[in-house]
C-alpha cells in the first residue's frame, strides 16, 4: 500500500516536471521564433545583392527559424536538469535508470522526422527553383527561366589572380568582373592551371574553377553594387591573396566600360586564343 502510494506520487512529479518543461520550452520558442525570422535571419550573409543571394537569405531564415525550437530544446532541458535534478546531497549517487517511454519515443521519431523531411522538401523545392547552377559542369540539371538569352561570361581561375572574357564582345580580356544589372548572367567559370574555387560573396556565387571543366553558374543581378571575389580553394602560395572587387553598373556604364577595354586589350587580342568554353592556352601563348 505504502509502496503504490510512493509510486503513485513519484509518477505525479515526473507529471509535473514533464508539464513545467514544456511550458518553458513553448514559451521561449514562441517569444524567440518570430524574433529570429525578423531580426537575425534578413542578417545572415550573403545579403541581397542578387536574385539569387536574395533567395539564399530566405532559405537561411527558414533554416535559422526552424531551427530555433529545437535550439531551445536542447538549452531548456540543459538548464532545467542542473536546476531541479541537481545532487545537492554531494552523495556519489545515480538516479533512477529509464527504461523507455513509448508515447515520447514515438513522439520524438515523428517530429524529428517530420521536420528533416520537410527541410529537405523545401530545399530540394529551391534548388530546382531557383536553378543557379554551380557545381554541375557545362549543362546544370536545373536553370533559371529565361537563361537562353543570359549574357555569357567567363571566369578565368589561375595562379594568383582571375581573369574574365567577355565572348559578345569578341573575347576581350579583363582583369576586373563589371557586370550590367539587372541582367542574367550565366558565369562559365574554368582554371587555366590548379584548381581554384570562384566566389564572388555579396552575388551569393561560388563555383569550383577546374582546369579544362566549364562550370556554369547563373546570377541575376539587382541594382549598382560593389561586390568581393575571392578564390575560395587553396590553390598554391599566394592564395590568401587571390582577391579582388567586382562592380554591378547600369547598362550605359557597361557598354563604354566594355568599349575602354576593347580599346587597352586591342594591341594583345592576337595573343589570346580564340574564346572557347574552357580555356587550356598553348604554354608558349599563355595567356592571363
Ligand atoms: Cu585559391
Amino acid at each position: 500500500m505504502a509502496e503504490s502510494l510512493t509510486q503513485s506520487a513519484e509518477g505525479a512529479a515526473e507529471i509535473s516536471h514533464g508539464r513545467r518543461f514544456l511550458a518553458w520550452w513553448l514559451g521561449i520558442s514562441v517569444v524567440a521564433t518570430p524574433l529570429v525570422a525578423i531580426f537575425l535571419g534578413p542578417a545572415i550573409p550573403p545579403g541581397h545583392g542578387s536574385v539569387e543571394a536574395a533567395g539564399q537569405v530566405v532559405d537561411n531564415t527558414v533554416l535559422v527559424a526552424v531551427s530555433t525550437p529545437v535550439c531551445a530544446f536542447v538549452l531548456v532541458l540543459l538548464v532545467y536538469s542542473l536546476t531541479v535534478f541537481r545532487n545537492r546531497t554531494g552523495a556519489l549517487e545515480d538516479g533512477a535508470p529509464i527504461r523507455g517511454n513509448n508515447r515520447i519515443q514515438v513522439l520524438w521519431v515523428a517530429i524529428t522526422s517530420a521536420t528533416v523531411l520537410s527541410l529537405a522538401a523545401f530545399g530540394s523545392y529551391e534548388l530546382v527553383n531557383d536553378g543557379a547552377g554551380g557545381g554541375q559542369g557545362p549543362s546544370a540539371a536545373f536553370t533559371p527561366a529565361g537563361y537562353q538569352k543570359a549574357l555569357d561570361v567567363q571566369v578565368i581561375g589561375q595562379q594568383w589572380e582571375f581573369t574574365y572574357r567577355y565572348p559578345a564582345a569578341g573575347g576581350v580580356e579583363t582583369s576586373e568582373l563589371v557586370l550590367p544589372e539587372n541582367t542574367l548572367v550565366r558565369l562559365h567559370v574554368t582554371s587555366l592551371d590548379a584548381i581554384h574555387s570562384f566566389w564572388a560573396y555579396e552575388l551569393g556565387v561560388k563555383a569550383d574553377a577546374n582546369p579544362g571543366v566549364d562550370n556554369v553558374a547563373y546570377v541575376t543581378t539587382k541594382g549598382p553594387l560593389t561586390f568581393h571575389v575571392r578564390c575560395a580553394e587553396l590553390c598554391g602560395l599566394w592564395h590568401g591573396y587571390m582577391e579582388d572587387v567586382g562592380h554591378v553598373v547600369s547598362p550605359s556604364d557597361y557598354a563604354s566600360w566594355l568599349d575602354r577595354q576593347k580599346t587597352l586589350d586591342a594591341p594583345i587580342m592576337k595573343y589570346l586564343p580564340p574564346y572557347a568554353t574552357t580555356y587550356l592556352p598553348d604554354p608558349q601563348q599563355r595567356a592571363g
